[in-house]
């Protein structure tokens, strides 16, 4: 398997906390490098287009407003199979259903408050990254 790369974003329930070196560590200890990183506080139309493929849900609105209520820190993180081994160590979207020492079963306030987000493909993973990193501020 080769080294491929995720965009993950540490959203603002966990930001308000003071949750970024924990989850950070959970990262690290699963062999995941966190390759870029920067903390900043997302515009409603920065979060519009970001979950621009979730615009017809029901939870379209509440979304954008809770990922503009607060920093995020958003990343990549690289390491062998990282898309598929982030959503492990993050766990289910609902923190009810997530496995034992995930991320969101440890951390998640609620299914939209969950700590986390992490690219579902690497297509997505790709244009994730692309949206909030220029090349040069990636070091691998
Ligand atoms: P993410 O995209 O954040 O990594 O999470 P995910 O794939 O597990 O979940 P997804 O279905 O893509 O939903 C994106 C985010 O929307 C919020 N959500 N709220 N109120 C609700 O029923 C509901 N469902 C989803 C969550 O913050 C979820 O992570
Ligand atoms: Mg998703």
């Amino acid at each position: 398997m080769a080294v491929e790369r995720t965009f993950s974003i540490i959203k603002p329930d966990a930001t308000r906390r003071n949750l970024t070196g924990k989850i950070n560590a959970r990262f690290e200890e699963n062999g995941l490098r966190i390759v870029a990183q920067k903390r900043l506080w997302m515009s409603r139309q920065q979060a519009e287009q970001f979950y621009g493929v979730h615009k017809a849900r029901p939870f379209f609105n509440d979304l954008c407003t809770f990922m503009t209520s607060g920093p995020v820190v958003v990343q990549v993180l690289e390491g062998e199979n990282a898309v598929a081994k982030n959503r492990e160590i993050m766990g289910a979207t609902n923190p009810a259903n997530a496995a034992a020492g995930t991320i969101r079963k440890d951390f998640a306030e609620s299914i939209e408050a969950n700590s986390v987000h992490g690219s579902d493909s690497p297509e997505n993973a790709a244009t994730e990254i692309a949206y909030f990193f220029a090349g040069t501020e990636i070091v691998g």
